[in-house]
């Protein structure tokens, strides 16, 4: 099978090169741009920095104070966060860095993946020069520099992208995934804490590699199943999550026409079996359940209908999928008089992949 070509562009010292941007004289000297709590002048912490502060030991997180500390004597420039400004340029990059890809997924004010598989016809190369080329394009339009990760899926890219900042392009062929991952440190991995990094560690799991080759098995009896399994895969470099928009109102649908016009339920559900069998292939390469399903039928008059039904909770099951198609046209026939001609049916509302992120997500949080 040929690999996904996906990029996750991450926009260098974000809010600090976006006032470097409205005052290019603070180019080359520290800038670091705070959230101030207002209890004492000093009092908050660092949002981000540029690298010059960067270069003092100031970066996201530390307390302000620390950062005045660190950078006394310099020609420092401290500035609060100004939200709304940074939003008004993200939302312009964004929209250009939209039109390069084949699918967008935004995943942060200031990064995005960009799935451009066809666009690049799934060459790394040419990845590689239309990566260049988006770099250009934002820096003259906008004045803003960025790091790039090109890889085979989402969590190559991610890390592929911050081997290199700022102003960074990686790109990481899918057989070059295992040698370029296995020396990272586990935590470099999302989900991977200090907490679990060091649980990792009592195990003799060092690097990605250690976590690569360590038995799926005994990760699970450790970790959990969800949590077990993606570290085993995430070690490996597999990640097939789609680059979707997100919340994208997405559906997969498959339509047909019947052999003859008829209204005999044996027949549909003869062509409807093919349908659903089909969806339910690509259901599994995507990893999603559905939670909606949904028929259409072409009449002999050429009028459309479609019913819908919503589940109790996802599925990704074929055989519940199946009766329920069958129920919606046994119940569509009992509505209707006339002969139907093509048929048709979609699921949607992917709602279980979204709870696995949640939990994930919400986990990853709590370490
Ligand atoms: N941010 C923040 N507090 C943090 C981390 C980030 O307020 N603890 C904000 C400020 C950053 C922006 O989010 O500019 C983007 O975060 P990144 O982690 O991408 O960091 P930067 O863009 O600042 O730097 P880098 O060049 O490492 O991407
Ligand atoms: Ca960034
Ligand atoms: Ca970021």
């Amino acid at each position: 099978m040929q690999s996904r070509v996906v990029m996750l562009v991450d926009l260098d010292y974000f809010f600090a090169q976006c006032e470097e941007l409205r005052n290019p004289s603070l180019k080359g000297k520290p800038v670091v741009v705070g959230v101030y709590s207002g209890r004492t002048e000093d009092s908050g912490a660092v949002s981000t920095a540029n690298y010059v502060a960067r270069k003092y030991g100031v970066k996201s997180g530390i307390p302000l104070f620390l950062a005045k500390k660190r950078l006394e004597g310099t020609e420092a420039v401290f500035l609060p966060v100004d939200y709304g400004f940074y939003q008004q340029i993200s939302d312009e990059i964004m929209r250009a860095l939209k039109g390069y890809a084949d699918s967008f997924e935004q995943a942060g004010i200031d990064e995005a993946y960009l799935d451009v598989t066809l666009k690049v016809q799934g060459s790394f190369e040419a990845a590689k020069e239309l990566a260049q080329k988006i770099k250009d394009a934002v820096k003259s339009q906008f004045g803003i520099t960025f790091s790039v990760g090109v890889g085979p899926n989402k969590l190559v890219a991610k890390i592929a992208c911050d081997s290199q900042k700022p102003d960074g392009l990686t790109v990481v062929k899918p057989e070059g995934v295992a040698v370029f991952l296995s020396p990272l440190p586990v935590d470099r991995l999302l989900g991977v804490g200090r907490k679990i990094a060091a649980k990792m560690e009592t195990l003799g799991i060092r690097t990605v590699g250690d976590l690569a080759k360590y038995d799926v098995q005994r990760l699970v009896e450790v970790f959990g199943k969800t949590l077990g399994v993606y570290f085993h895969n995430a070690a490996n470099g597999v990640d097939n999550t789609p680059v979707q928009e997100t919340g994208e109102a997405e559906s997969i649908s498959r339509i047909a026409t019947l052999k003859e016009n008829t209204r005999d339920l044996t027949l549909i559900l003869e062509k409807t079996d093919e349908l659903t069998e089909d969806i339910c292939k690509e259901v599994v390469q995507r990893k999603v359940g559905f939670r909606q399903v949904g028929i259409i039928a072409v009449m002999t008059d050429l009028s459309m209908h479609s019913r819908s039904q919503t589940l109790e909770k996802p599925i990704s099951d074929m055989e519940i999928f199946r009766r329920t198609v069958q129920e919606l046209f046994e119940k569509f026939l009992g509505e209707s008089e006339l002969e139907i001609r093509r048929i048709g049916v979609k699921i949607s509302r992917f709602a279980e992949e979204e709870t696995k992120q949640k939990q994930l997500t919400s986990f990853f949080q709590g370490n």
